[in-house]
């Protein structure tokens, strides 16, 4: 019997797209607690993940992958030290429409190693078709600052092919 269970984390800013890329990474309704966004609401986005976001699938190999949401806001900061216990690795999911996307990346890659620096950890940037002059250097270079050599991809949470893309090279990255 096969009693390895892998444990996925993402992690992120608000309104990156973590919940949405769990429903695609196990094409299920993740079970999450969501609640109404008080601020900065829109037509796509109405609530905000409070806690946690959790949905399993299995790999290829069969092996059970849990995925676990962290939130995004800062004031539920107490729970990614929770989230991380036995993960192998973190998708970091940040938003081509935050001006400030480079800081954010330096900030969760080093709020992450702080907890764990054994974690695999990929960088994954969503809302690109909104950002037509999107370059990805000031993410590399954010990158470098840390010192961690993580690899960064940019995907549309909503497709299930580039999200896997991501979890596949997350996989490498373990190796
Ligand atoms: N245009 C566009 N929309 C995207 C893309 N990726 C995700 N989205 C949308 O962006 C929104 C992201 O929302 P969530 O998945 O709730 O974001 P979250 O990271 O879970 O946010 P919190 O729970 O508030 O921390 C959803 O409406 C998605 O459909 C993308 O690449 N392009
Ligand atoms: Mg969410």
């Amino acid at each position: 019997m096969n009693t390895t269970v892998a444990k996925l984390v993402l992690a992120g800013p608000m309104g990156a797209g973590k919940t949405t890329a769990i429903r695609s990474i196990t094409d299920t309704e993740p079970v999450s607690t969501e609640m109404p966004l008080s601020e900065g609401a829109t037509e796509n986005k109405t609530t905000t993940t409070v806690a946690l976001d959790f949905a399993n699938t299995l790999l290829e190999d069969g092996t059970p992958l849990l995925v676990y949401g962290m939130p995004g806001q800062e004031r539920f900061a107490f729970m990614r030290p929770i989230l991380l216990q036995d993960a192998f690795g973190v998708i970091v999911v940040l938003n081509a429409c935050d001006e400030d996307i480079a800081e954010q990346c330096e900030h969760w890659l080093r709020e992450l190693s702080a907890i764990d620096d054994g974690l695999a950890v990929v960088v994954g940037i969503t809302h690109t078709d909104r950002v037509p002059t999107f370059s990805i250097e000031p993410i590399r270079t954010a990158i470098r600052a840390v010192g961690n050599l993580v690899p960064a991809f940019t995907f549309d949470a909503r497709d299930k092919a580039q999200t896997f893309h991501l979890l596949r090279a997350l996989l490498v990255e373990m190796q």
